[in-house]
């Protein structure tokens, strides 16, 4: 262990807790053993310089706005949360990948059409063998805005599904999915960023699990077969790009500012499939990819076709311009492209250091003798765990110390100076988090207008801090000051499963509708169907169509009423109830809940949606309102007959 890390309190906290105490035996490998013999134990309840309450913006009066917008993940939860910052207030829950009971997404005829045209044919074969149309949910970690030149452009937000290996985007003016893409070949995305200039442009995605290169039930064992992908969507249409096919897994991925290249970690170089194996070397790597290079070899044919998608092979040794493979150490996981535009944080995960790449140092790097080190310009030692790197556009960098249970503020300028033989230390200060931080987050801080104004810890356990609910605890998230050199922690946040990753978005840049455009995508399908039934979907309805087995019973909404007070159907129709909400007052949603069928979906103001089910169950059925919109809202219902099926 370095002096500079004895000096910064990792020998201090090193008498605290079990893990501490492996730490003491100095060096990457004793973190590693650390790590892998139980994280919780490292956590140590130390005192944190708290600020007054009054720190400007977290405490917000009533009425007041918040100054960002956060972008939350809700990993295993499937869904998009919008937060107001600093205030931590939770906006908004946007369903993706998930099944949502209020919204309907995943039962609507709207929402089920967008999971289904991005799904793949073995999939949809997969699910109808398990009585399901789609898959209810979703590992969601990693959100991100699309860019133009660097920054921010308020049109969408992407973000990956590790559980059913997906990418999906939501619309920024509705705040609503319009697609979601399933990935062949990858297995389990997980990294996700999208390119930041000229524009997005690309949507980069990691695939983490390897796979046998034919994965077709044949061969387990034999895994010189395996391989990973890393994938480029076209964040404009959707469509996948091209892959390339790596050596190693993949983690989580960033890219320049330049729009030359991507990079990814990879915490197993090994080709590991146990524990033992994954963890066995020293170093790992960082994947560069270099898109000009790739987008030639495509333009060129130097791909194979599988599953549809051109696949560039950038494995280890190919010795072509695709990739080059950057020894790391060790089980590297975070990569954050600084706002100065040139550097790139590794995280090692396992080893106590970051590595700092130099964009600028690319370029040598593909020439053929190139040392695959040479682009490395930095690596300090910075406490135990290190996960994840955010910025303050003023030259510091703070990383996440997983082990420590600690952020590190950290200057990297500095950090170079000292990997060049100064005299220097890159340690600006610490700061005890709780407990046990992944991800962080500043205020734009993954683009070049970057503030410097707060620094949010994501961290995984909260232990002691919030009334006990029981066995599964929430996790806490963190709001730290960072417009001064030490580090206040001003704000606790318990949160529910399992936000990964945050973006804080300046507000002037999102601006969504208040109210649905009438002309929206959204139920173009619909909008067809009622046309060809000689429908108006824009206009007040009360028509029942009877299609054969078929019945589609149209309706509008106006608060406080269904324009169908009642409709009939027969045991055994196939019911389609589509309903537009005609009112288009700012915040007067309505929802259409049918009683004992598991029927529930949204209708916001100008809002067209449908659900269809089989009346299997003769009888009267309530439908009702589940939104409360007028004084008259429990009076906002109607009634449907299921007649006994005629024999
Ligand atoms: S990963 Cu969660 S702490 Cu999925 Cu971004 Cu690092
Ligand atoms: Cu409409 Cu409640």
């Amino acid at each position: 262990m370095s002096d500079d890390t004895k000096k910064h309190g990792i020998s201090r906290r090193g008498l605290l807790g079990a893990t501490g105490g492996a730490a003491l035996l100095g060096g990457s490998g004793a973190a590693r053993m650390a790590l892998l013999g139980g994280a919780a134990g490292a956590a140590t309840v130390a005192s944190t310089g708290k600020a007054s309450a009054a720190v400007q913006g977290i405490n917000l009066e009533p009425g007041e706005l918040d100054e960002y917008y956060g972008f939350w993940s809700s990993g295993q939860t499937g869904e998009l949360r919008i937060l107001g910052f600093p205030s931590m207030r939770e906006l908004m829950r946007v369903p993706v990948f998930n099944r949502c009971s209020a919204t309907g997404w995943g039962q609507t005829n709207e929402s089920l059409a967008i999971f289904e045209e991005g799904m793949l044919p073995q999939t949809k074969e997969f699910l109808a063998a398990n009585g399901k149309r789609v898959h209810d949910n979703g590992d969601l970690h990693h959100p991100h805005m699309s860019f133009t030149d660097g920054t921010y452009d308020g049109r969408y937000l992407f973000m990956n599904d590790k559980a059913n290996t997906r990418v999906a985007r939501v619309r920024c003016d509705v705040m609503k999915a319009d697609k979601i893409v399933e990935i062949p070949n990858a297995k389990a995305i997980h990294g996700l960023r999208p390119q930041k200039f000229p524009r997005t442009g690309y949507v980069f995605a990691n695939g983490e699990d390897e796979v046998p290169m034919v994965n077709d039930g044949t061969n387990m064992d034999d895994i010189s077969n395996y391989v990973n992908f890393f994938t480029a969507l076209d964040g404009d249409t959707m469509e996948i790009a091209w892959q390339v096919m790596v050596s190693g897994n993949l983690d989580n991925t960033d890219c320049d500012y330049q729009g030359k290249y991507a990079f990814s970690t990879s915490y197993n170089s090994e080709m590991g499939m146990n524990l033992a194996e994954m963890t066995e070397a020293e170093r790992d790597h960082v994947v560069i990819f270099n898109l000009k290079e790739i987008e030639k070899g495509i333009e060129n044919g130097d791909y194979q076709e599988m599953n549809g998608v051109k696949v560039i092979d950038g494995r280890k040794g190919q010795n072509k311009k695709y990739t080059r493979y950057v020894p790391i150490p060790s089980s590297p996981h975070g990569i954050n492209t600084a706002p100065d535009m040139k550097h790139v944080c590794v995280a090692g995960k396992l080893s106590p250091t970051v590595s700092v790449l130099d964009v600028r140092k690319m370029d040598a790097l593909f020439d053929e003798d190139a040392d695959p080190r040479s682009v490395v310009v930095a690596e300090p030692e910075l406490g135990l765990g290190p996960l994840h790197t955010a910025f303050d556009g003023k030259g510091y960098a703070f990383t996440t110390l997983f082990l420590d249970s600690q952020v590190v503020k950290w200057n990297i300028e500095d950090a170079v100076k000292l990997y060049n033989g100064e005299d220097i230390d890159p340690i600006v200060s610490k700061v005890d988090v709780q407990y046990q931080p992944g991800h962080n987050s500043t205020t734009m801080g993954e683009t070049k207008e970057a503030d410097g104004k707060w620094l949010l810890s994501l961290n995984k356990f909260s232990k002691d801090r919030f009334l006990n609910v029981g066995p599964l605890k929430p996790e806490n998230e963190q709001i730290i000051d960072i417009s001064t050199d030490d580090m206040k922690v001003v704000h606790d946040g318990p949160t529910f499963a399992e936000p990964h990753d945050a973006i804080l978005v300046r507000r002037d840049i999102v601006n969504p509708l208040d109210v649905w455009n009438r002309d929206d995508p959204m139920w173009a399908k619909t909008r067809e169907q009622a046309e060809a039934d000689g429908v108006d979907i824009d206009d007040y309805m009360d028509t029942v169509i009877r299609d054969g087995n078929k019945v589609r019973v149209y309706m509008s909404s106006n608060a406080p009423m269904f324009s169908l007070e009642k409709f009939e159907v027969e045991e055994g129709n196939e019911v389609t109830v589509i309903i537009t909400n005609l009112d288009d007052i700012d915040d007067l949603s309505h929802g259409f809940t049918l009683n004992n069928h598991g029927v529930a979906f949204e209708i916001s103001p100008q809002q067209t949606a449908s659900v269809t089910f089989t009346a299997a169950k003769p009888g009267v059925y309530w439908y009702y309102c589940q939104w409360f919109c007028h004084a008259l809202h429990m009076e906002m219902r109607g009634r449907m007959l299921v007649k006994p099926k005629a024999s």
